[in-house]
Parts: C-alpha cells; sequence; structure tokens
C-alpha cells in the first residue's frame, strides 16, 4: 500500500534542517499548506505555499493561539481515503487529502528551563501542533507524520528510495515516534504543573504559629509555624519541643524509606537502631538491639500498627516520641501509663517536598533528597561481586546513609543497622567510630557491609573496613582516586558497588 504524498502540512518552530526535504518535495510536485513563520520559510527558498488561511477561509487568530484548528486541516488528515461517506464529504466540503504533516512543537521543556516567566511558559503549550500529530499519527494508514527534527533525512531517504511514495510499516513506525514526542511532551507539561510553589508552603505554614516552651535550648525562644493536627493525631503525652519537632521531622524522612515491618530508633536526627524484619515485634527488638544506650530518651518510629506485645517490650524504655500509623487499643493502654511520654498517630499526608533554612541575611531553598538506588542503580566496580543478601544489605545500608549526618558510615548485616559513624569530619573517622561502636555492642562485623555518604578520597576506608570483616562496600563514586579504593577492594577480595548518586546531609 504505497502512498504518493500530494499535499503537506508543515508548520515548525525552529526551522532549521527542513531545506533538503521541502527542495525533495518540491520537485516531486507536493503543494505545500502552511503557517505564517514556516510559510515565509518555504517562499524564501523559492517554493510556492498555501498559507493555511488560505485554506481555512480564517486568518491565524488570538496571537497565534488558533492557525490550523480548522475542520478543513483536520478533515484533510483523518479523511479515511478507502471509505466512501470520508471521500463524499470531504468533496462535500472542499478538504484537500493531506497526506503529510511535519510539524515542530513549540518548546516548552526548553522555555520551562529558560526560567522565564509563567505566562510565557503556558503560551509554549502547543494546541495545534500537537493535535496535527496525533491527528496524522493515528491516521497513519494514510498520512506519513514527522514529528521530529531528526526524522526529516528518514523521510527524505524513504522518499528518494520509493520514488515518493511511502509504505504503510513505514508510516506505522513514524506515528509510533510522534506518540512517543506527544506523550513526552505532555508529561513535561505535567510535570511543570505538578511542582509544588515553594513559597506557597512558606506562606501557607506562616498562617499558624505554635509558641515552644524553648528553642534548642532553654535561654532560646522558639516558634513552630505550621499544621501538626494535619499530620499527627496526639494521643498521650506533653506538648512536642522545638528538639523533638527536629527528630519528628527526621524520624519520619528516614521511616518512609521503608515497605516492609521496620522500627528506626532516632537521637538527634540520626538513626542509632534500625531494623526491617518480618514483623514489627522482631523489628522492635533488633532495632533496640543496636545502641540500647543511645536509644535512652530517643524518638521512636514504625511503619505499620504498634500491638500490645510490641507496646510492652517498648514500654521497658524510657524514650521521648513514639510516632506509628496506629496503636491497638490494648497497646494504647500499656502506653498510656506514662502521662509525660508523647505518642503520635501519623496520618497519611504528603510532605512538601522543599527544604529552606535561614542563612546569612537570607533563606536557602532546596528540593528534598528524594532518590534512592536500590539493587538495579548499583554497579558492581570489582572482581568479586555483592550476593543477593548483600546487595538488599547495602540497599537499606544507603537508605540510612541518605538520612544520617555527613560524613557518614553505615555498617549493616540482615537488614539490621550495626553501628554507625555520623557527623564526622573525615570519613576514615566516621569509619573508625561505627567500627569500635559495633564491636562495643558485640556484633561481629564478619558478612557485614558498609554504605558510604560520600566517596572514599584514599583507599585507607576500603582497608579498614575489609580487615574490620565486611565484605560489600556500597559507595557513589566519583573520586579521582576511586581507582585506589577499588584496587584494595579486590586485593582484600571484597566486593564494591557504584551508585554515582552522592547523599550528602550537613
Ligand atoms: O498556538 S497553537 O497551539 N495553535 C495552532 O493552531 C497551531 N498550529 C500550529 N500553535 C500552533 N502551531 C505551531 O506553530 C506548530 O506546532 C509550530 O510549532 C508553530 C509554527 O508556527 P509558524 O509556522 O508561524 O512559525
Amino acid at each position: 500500500h504505497p502512498v504518493k504524498i500530494k499535499n503537506a502540512l508543515i508548520s515548525v518552530y525552529y526551522k532549521d534542517g527542513l531545506e533538503p526535504l521541502i527542495k525533495k518535495l518540491n520537485e516531486s510536485g507536493v503543494t505545500f499548506y502552511s503557517t505564517g513563520g514556516t510559510e515565509k520559510f518555504i517562499k524564501s527558498m523559492g517554493c510556492e505555499v498555501v498559507p493555511v488561511e488560505d485554506l481555512t477561509g480564517y486568518p491565524s487568530i488570538l496571537g497565534g493561539r488558533v492557525k490550523t484548528l480548522h475542520p478543513k486541516v483536520f478533515g484533510g488528515i483523518l479523511s479515511r481515503r478507502d471509505l466512501l461517506e470520508d471521500k463524499e464529504q470531504s468533496t462535500q466540503y472542499e478538504i484537500p487529502e493531506i497526506d503529510l504533516v511535519i510539524v515542530d512543537l513549540y518548546p516548552f521543556e526548553e522555555t520551562v528551563k529558560a526560567g522565564l516567566p509563567e505566562d510565557e511558559i503556558i503560551e509554549k503549550i502547543d494546541i495545534g501542533g500537537i493535535s496535527l500529530i496525533r491527528a496524522a499519527a493515528k491516521n497513519f494508514n494514510d498520512v506519513v507524520i514527522v514529528a521530529s527534527k531528526n526524522d526529516y533525512s528518514t523521510l527524505l531517504d524513504i522518499l528518494q528510495q520509493n520514488e515518493g511514495s511511502t509504505f504503510l510499516e513505514q508510516r506505522r513506525e513514524f506515528a509510533k515516534k510522534a506518540f512517543n514526542i506527544s506523550s513526552h511532551y505532555d508529561t513535561a507539561i505535567f510535570n511543570y504543573f505538578n511542582q509544588e510553589d515553594p513559597l506557597q508552603v512558606f506562606k501557607q505554614s506562616m498562617q499558624q504559629v505554635k509558641t515552644l516552651r524553648y528553642g534548642e535550648n532553654p535561654h532560646q525562644k522558639g516558634y513552630f509555624y505550621g499544621d501538626l493536627d494535619a499530620l499527627f493525631t496526639q494521643l498521650n503525652g506533653k506538648e512536642l519541643s522545638y528538639n523533638n519537632l527536629v527528630d519528628v521531622d527526621a524520624a519520619v524522612a528516614l521511616i518512609d524509606e521503608f515497605t516492609e515491618p521496620t522500627f528506626a530508633i532516632l537521637k538527634h536526627t540520626n538513626a542509632c537502631g534500625v531494623a526491617t524484619r518480618s514483623n514489627l515485634l522482631t523489628a522492635w527488638k533488633d532495632a533496640l538491639a543496636c545502641d540500647p544506650v543511645s536509644a535512652f530518651g530517643g524518638v521512636i518510629i514504625c511503619n505499620g500498627e504498634v500491638d500490645e506485645e510490641t507496646a510492652i517490650k517498648i514500654n521497658k524504655l524510657f524514650f521521648e516520641v513514639l510516632i506509628a500509623p496506629s496503636f491497638s487499643a490494648d497497646a494504647l493502654e500499656v502506653l498510656t501509663e506514662k502521662k509525660n511520654r508523647i505518642l503520635l498517630q501519623r496520618k497519611e499526608v504528603k510532605l512538601p517536598g522543599k527544604l529552606f533554612k535561614t542563612l546569612l541575611n537570607g533563606v536557602i531553598e532546596q528540593d528534598k533528597d528524594s532518590v534512592i538506588e536500590g539493587p538495579g542503580q548499583m554497579t558492581p566496580v570489582t572482581v568479586n561481586k555483592p550476593t543477593e543478601a548483600e546487595l538488599q544489605d547495602l540497599f537499606f545500608a544507603n537508605k540510612l546513609v541518605k538520612h544520617t549526618k555527613s560524613n557518614t558510615i553505615i555498617l549493616a548485616k540482615n537488614g539490621q543497622l550495626l553501628a554507625s559513624g555520623v557527623g564526622q569530619t573525615s570519613r576514615v573517622d566516621a569509619l573508625k567510630q561505627a567500627i569500635e561502636k559495633a564491636k562495643s555492642f558485640n556484633f561481629a562485623l564478619d558478612g557485614a557491609v558498609m554504605a558510604s555518604d560520600a566517596f572514599f578520597p584514599f583507599p585507607d576506608c576500603v582497608e579498614i573496613a575489609a580487615e574490620a570483616g565486611i565484605t560489600a562496600v556500597l559507595q557513589p563514586g566519583g573520586s579521582v582516586k576511586d581507582q585506589l579504593s577499588i584496587d584494595m577492594a579486590n586485593e582484600k577480595g571484597i566486593s564494591m558497588v557504584m551508585t554515582g548518586v552522592r547523599h550528602f546531609k550537613h
């Protein structure tokens, strides 16, 4: 079913690269229909071109918003050439058969990236062009759609081979590419609309002020701007303090990394106990076992209902805050025995994706670190590759690394945090701290994994880790001396993966 191209509608934002194709089509006697700028461009090449206004009998109106949106244009593209009714109607309404459509859409993404004001971005949402693409692609049975300048030469080659005709499979292939372009285009528009307005987050939170008992220390005043009731139902205890709020924020961010039953205990925003298990009771026991000393006075969080048995165990610990999505009635009875203890039942609410912080005489803003690399994004760089179990532990450790103060080293095994080095000014200090800590709680590090929030500038960390029994290492990589760490891992016979993503948290 070869179709010879007789009429082409051409409407392109960027005109570059178009000449050879226009020339070839012109030689084959194709009639061109075109919109304002494109029409001028084709004319300037010395080719005849029919303004689309002459076809529609309408000028381009609303500042160009409506140029091609007309039954004569869309009828010409969508008419089924083998259907008698379509043929008759096309004749009745004087609709020409358009068998080639070339479109280059308004550069929406480019305009967003250039940081232009919203009204200019909105104006770059192409309506006519995207409709032309969809219509022509839908009717690939009779119509060729070229929706990308990358395909000008593809069509040129085909036309040269087939004497100005195209075959059905070729038109179908063009249609597939066209729908790829239109879906990508609409996704970009959705992504633009889906961004939250950071100032909105700020303005909204400013509507509610809560005076805190004090700030970080008793001699500092403290306030919270926001709506805690939207996030939690407080079931017991005194008012959240400034430091509690900071820890609750860190706890929520950490637990949201996990889907399997998990308990985490935090102190000063860092996890000092985390375990993922098949049930929350064992998760609690193993989270606490990590560092029962630090757990004293901590903030506890889990991702499932707290039952009575677990509540009885938790109750033995002195803690500040316990956060869970729900508590059984029995559990609540146990946990409310002590009046000061804060129990928060979490609501399912999406938190803002931005972070603000005042500094100097202004405010800095950034996106939250919302990415986490799973085993699929861990590239092995050593002769030995991590086992499946090690990969799972590396994934677990990577989640903790992301939520722990830099410089961070996380040591983990079997879905349990063994020890961490946190907030150190050198990575090797963080590692030494972690190893010391693990040993002090009688953890054997043989077969444990290590994760680092940033690259190793020297091979010393890998060497020390391997000697302590660590068998698999995760790091983002990116140091000029990466190879030294890789060589060290190979020398020690352990495995290493790189994720390419750094997770500083300062
Ligand atoms: O504003 S539009 O959405 N309205 C239309 O009817 C329309 N038709 C084609 N934009 C429309 N186009 C776009 O105009 C094309 O997708 C192309 O990007 C551009 C070409 O305009 P010109 O030929 O005037 O440079």
